[in-house]
């Protein structure tokens, strides 16, 4: 480590104003960019510590989203009317005035909620962490807030803090806890963000006039404040802090918010927070990326329907086939799957959703070794096409998956999650590992499969029947 490095490492350069940026870019080109007014953990860590803070995230894979808030009360629904577009967006694409949207909170009294058996869920799917929103677009915090009161706490009769139960009931289950927080969009807060719906256009986005007011005030005098609250009143949780939409970050907000974050060296955040910080992970929304994102942590968040917060008429719920190819795919390419569940009012998970989470669990715990800690496909063996005719989100040609197989490594082993069982044996052309032996993960017996390897190329046969038809994993002992 050259001195300059030494004093980065060790928040040096925090306390020295006469150390420049220009001078730090002069040295290092790919260090923390001049518009960085305060340099985030990302910034001054080494590589070696940064694997370490991400060690844990890494070996997870899995973890669950929640979506709750008073969003879950109109559940989709606003005057009768059914509203377009996801649950938690009701206000924004409706056009609730605030003091409507207000009324809602004297109405939420969710007695069902029950911290233990959300933490429980979360285990019996396999899920290694749980990130909730703290406070949606809406505004509403959802936890004991001195800053605001429009909180669960003082705003309700359900008057509990539900995300200090969670933190007990984390704690106790050995699962981790992270909080989403919508730092920027907040449509009941005077000066608060405001993504366009419907054609608004004006300069704010803004649909009441109760909305009006100044962002630096918004964020220094409710944000802040309850990001603060957040992180100092939950123990040793959060370990995750999710940002969202970051429309009006400037660096300089986005600094003060990292001031924050610093204080919490172990804390991992996303890329969602604004102002060119890039945080610790990618955060691709409601798709899985065909390449993954080499040289990033990444997490696919996805919904179970089509909704993150609950809605009552939203049925469309993915099959179990669905969210576990989903999460081996995601695993495959290096990645996290962060799935959504959106409670109801009454505080109750949908029981399609605990029904796809118990059924993944199940998967999990027989073949849970060839998701946890693994890492991306060695095998070049493309996961799909690329479309001649339809254009991708990025305007270039759509990626087609295929979804025959995919594959994680884990050291010495090389796992093959088979979708499509073949007849026979699982041929593949190029292996670019020796193959010493393979066997069926479900197989408790782990009796040999016979394989022969010519060459690059490899067969291992295969009984009659998948073992499961989701996904039936292969496991190869092999050398490099
Ligand atoms: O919390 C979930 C979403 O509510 C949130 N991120 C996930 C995790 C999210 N907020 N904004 N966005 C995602 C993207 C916003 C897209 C928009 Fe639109 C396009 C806003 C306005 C046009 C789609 C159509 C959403 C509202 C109307």
């Amino acid at each position: 480590m050259n001195l300059l490095q030494r004093s980065i490492a060790t928040g040096l350069l925090l306390a020295s104003p006469s150390l420049g940026y220009a001078q730090l870019e002069g040295s290092k080109p790919d260090q923390p960019p001049a518009h960085h007014p305060v340099p985030s953990i990302q910034d001054t860590e080494t590589p070696a510590q940064h694997d370490a803070r991400m060690a844990w995230w890494r070996e997870a894979r899995f973890g669950m989203f929640i979506h709750w808030g008073l969003y879950s009360i109109p559940a989709g629904t606003w005057n009768g009317k059914q509203v377009p577009g996801a649950g938690e967006w009701i206000m924004n694409n409706g056009s609730i005035p605030v003091a409507d949207y207000k009324t809602l909170a004297p109405r939420f009294n969710p007695t069902g909620f029950s911290a233990h058996d959300i933490v429980a869920l979360a285990k019996a799917a396999g899920m290694k962490y749980i990130v909730i929103t703290s406070k949606h677009h809406d505004g509403f915090a959802m936890f004991d807030s001195k800053a605001d009161p429009f909180n669960i706490v003082a705003a309700t009769p359900f008057k509990r803090d539900p995300l200090k139960e969670l933190a007990e009931e984390c704690r106790k289950q050995g699962v981790k806890l992270g909080f989403y927080y919508s730092q920027d969009q907040d449509w009941t807060a005077p000066g608060g963000g405001a993504y366009a719906t419907n054609g608004r256009h004006t300069p704010n986005n803004h649909w009441d006039k109760a909305q009006d007011g100044s962002f630096d005030e918004y964020l220094h005098k409710k944000a802040i404040p309850q990001i603060t609250e957040l992180l100092t009143n939950y123990g040793n949780f959060p370990v995750v802090v999710w940002f969202d939409t970051q429309a009006q970050m400037s660096p300089q907000n986005a600094a003060d918010i990292v001031k924050l974050l610093n204080k919490y060296p172990k804390l991992i955040w996303n890329n969602r927070l604004g102002g060119g910080y890039k945080g610790d992970t990618e955060t691709p929304e409601q798709y899985i990326p065909a390449q993954g994102f080499p040289g990033r942590d990444w997490e696919s968040c996805m919904t179970i329907n089509d909704t993150w917060g609950y809605k009552s008429n939203d049925t469309n719920f993915k099959s179990t086939e669905t969210l576990l190819r989903n999460l081996i795919d995601i695993a495959s390419k290096g990645g996290n799957y962060l799935l959504n569940i959106g409670p109801d009012s009454h505080g109750i998970v949908p029981q399609p959703e605990v029904e796809r989470l118990q059924a993944m669990g199940q998967w999990m715990k027989v073949n849970g070794e060839a998701i946890y800690g693994t890492g991306a496909t060695i095998f070049d063996t493309p996961t799909g096409t690329l479309s001649a005719t339809e254009k991708g989100r990025d305007g270039k040609p759509k990626f087609i998956p295929t979804w025959n197989w995919r594959s994680t490594t884990k050291g010495n082993k090389v796992y093959i999650e088979i979708f499509q069982w073949p007849n026979g044996s699982f041929h593949l052309d190029k292996t670019p590992r020796h193959v010493t032996g393979a066997y069926l993960l479900a197989d408790r017996a782990h009796k040999p499969l016979k394989i022969t390897q010519n060459g690059e190329s490899l067969d291992v046969q295969l009984p009659a029947q998948a073992l499961d038809p989701i996904a039936t994993v292969v496991v190869l002992n092999t050398t490099r």
